[in-house]
C-alpha cells in the first residue's frame, strides 16, 4: 500500500514537471512571435506633431501584439506619454500611465495586447488631437 501511495506520487509530480516544461516552452517561444513584429512610423512622413488626424491614420491599419510603433517628433515642441484612458480622455499625464513619458524624438514603443493610449504632453496639444489610441490584437 505504500509503496503504491509512492508510487502514484512519482506519477503526479512528473505530470507536474511535464505541464510545467510545456508552460516554459511556450513562454521562452513568445519573444520570437514579438521580434517578428510589423513596425508603424505614427503619422507616417507627418510624424508625431499637431494638424494631423490620427484616427485617419490609424483607419485601417490592424495591430498586433508586439508590433511596434515609432513616434518622430521635435523635442522643441512635443513630447510622448504613455498614459492611462482617463488620461487619454482627459488629456493629461497621470502617474497611472503604463511607462515614464518619452523625450527622444524617436521613441519606439513594442505594444502588448489590449488597447494603449498615446498623448503629447505639451500644453494644448493633445487637446488639439495630438492623441493616439491604439487597440491591439
Ligand atoms: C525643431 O524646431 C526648432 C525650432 O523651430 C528648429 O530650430 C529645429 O531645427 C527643429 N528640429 C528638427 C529636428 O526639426
Ligand atoms: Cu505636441
Amino acid at each position: 500500500m505504500a509503496g503504491r501511495g509512492r508510487g502514484s506520487a512519482s506519477s503526479v509530480a512528473a505530470a507536474v514537471l511535464c505541464a510545467a516544461s510545456a508552460v516554459l516552452l511556450v513562454v521562452a517561444s513568445a519573444p520570437g512571435a514579438d521580434a517578428a513584429g510589423a513596425t508603424y512610423l505614427v503619422g507616417d512622413a507627418a510624424g508625431w506633431t499637431r494638424n494631423v488626424d490620427y484616427g485617419q491614420w490609424l483607419a485601417g491599419k490592424t495591430f498586433h501584439a508586439g508590433d511596434m510603433l515609432v513616434f518622430k517628433y521635435n523635442t522643441t515642441y512635443h513630447d510622448v506619454a504613455w498614459v492611462s484612458k482617463g488620461g487619454y480622455r482627459r488629456c493629461v499625464v497621470s502617474p497611472k500611465g503604463r511607462a515614464p513619458v518619452y523625450r527622444t524624438g524617436y521613441d519606439a514603443v513594442r505594444l502588448p495586447a489590449g488597447t494603449h493610449y498615446f498623448i503629447c504632453g505639451a500644453p494644448g496639444h493633445c487637446q488639439a488631437g495630438m492623441k493616439l489610441a491604439v487597440k491591439v490584437y
